[in-house]
């Protein structure tokens, strides 16, 4: 079994792209023992402030930033970071290659119920602009250099790619990521689909018409029956159709406040996006491949639909 060292090496990772992944990966188990260790960690609860997105933060989502931003700072090769946590983009080494976004802890609403949560990041080259500018993030995710996240679950586990295939590792208690599942693959079909169906009524017409043919299964135009899951946490919803193939959904909405869906492009949808498509799957905004979508702002949200192909072109089918 390799380590996720060794595998990037094998993987002739750039030393300085494996160096900041490293980086990512040492505060990540900060994160987990802390998770882990919830209420005897005195983490768990509300901070009692604001994100810039008017979310009222937990205390996880800000002890997971605040470890996160602490590492890539101190490392030399990260000249700029974004987070969901931040307002604004900070600067890091003016000479850093890479500049790294994250959400720090998805799936707040899971921290208090010892349920799924994880970090998702993603990483770009930095670009000739002054490190703080948020043209730094402004970059469609296709030129993303490595994207993954990290499941706090019952075991703490590890997707990664830097290109090349998503990759699985779990945190063995060595401190080490194993390398568990060298190449995920997504099936083209499936019978599964991760929506939350409390925003039914808020759906444009043809999102309803392509949830209600899954509803109906076998008795429907689609003539099988499908299964429905929801964790409430992006990372364990698209953890489970990396691993069992399946749709996720986070449609557009009628509701002013939520009219793109709720899940942010740079941080959330991008980074999974890059993953499922390594996997073999799709993930589309519902008009356009995620990967393409050109950033208009840091914290932008997209409509997200992505795993199996075929059931991902069974939605788009519907707009053309
Ligand atoms: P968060 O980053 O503040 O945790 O919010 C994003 C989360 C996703 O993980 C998840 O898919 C979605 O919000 C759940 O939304 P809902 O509250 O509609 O179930
Ligand atoms: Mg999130």
């Amino acid at each position: 079994m390799q380590t996720v060292e060794s595998q990037l090496q094998r993987d002739q990772v750039a030393p300085d792209l494996r160096e900041l992944v490293l980086t990512l990966l040492q505060a990540s188990k900060t994160i987990a023992d802390k998770v882990r260790r919830g209420a005897l960690a005195g983490v768990l609860g509300s901070a009692a402030q604001q994100n810039v997105q008017g979310e009222t933060q937990k205390k996880l989502d800000v002890i997971a930033n605040d470890i996160l931003k602490q590492a890539l700072l101190a490392s030399g090769q990260v000249r700029a970071l974004a987070s969901e946590e931040e307002d604004q983009v900070v600067a890091g080494n003016a000479g850093g290659p890479y500049v790294v976004a994250f959400d720090p802890l998805d799936g707040s609403s899971n921290i208090d119920i010892n349920a799924q949560i994880g970090t998702i990041f993603t990483v770009y080259r930095a670009l000739d602009v002054a490190p703080d500018s948020p043209a730094q993030f402004a970059q469609p995710g296709r030129a993303q250099v490595c994207a993954g996240y990290v499941l706090y679950g019952p075991s703490t586990q590890l997707a990664l790619t830097t290109g090349g295939p998503s990759r699985l590792y779990t945190l063995d208690s060595d401190g080490q990521y194993w390398l568990t599942e060298p190449e995920l693959t997504i099936a083209p079909d499936c019978q599964e689909y991760a929506i939350n169906i409390s925003n039914q009524r808020h759906w444009a017409p043809d999102t309803q018409a392509y949830i209600q043919a899954l509803q109906a299964g076998s008795e429907g135009a689609r003539g099988k029956d499908f299964n429905m899951r929801w964790n409430g946490a992006m990372v364990g919803d698209v953890h489970r159709v990396l691993v069992r193939g399946g749709i996720f959904l986070y449609p557009a909405n009628t509701q002013s406040n939520i009219h793109n869906g709720k899940l942010r492009l740079l941080y959330e949808a991008n980074p999974m996006a890059m993953l499922v498509e390594q996997a073999g799957g799709k993930a589309s905004s519902g008009v356009q491949r995620i990967l393409e979508v050109q950033p208009e702002h840091l914290h932008q949200r997209v409509p997200v639909i992505l795993g199996a192909s075929n059931e991902v072109d069974e939605f788009t089918a519907a707009r053309r």
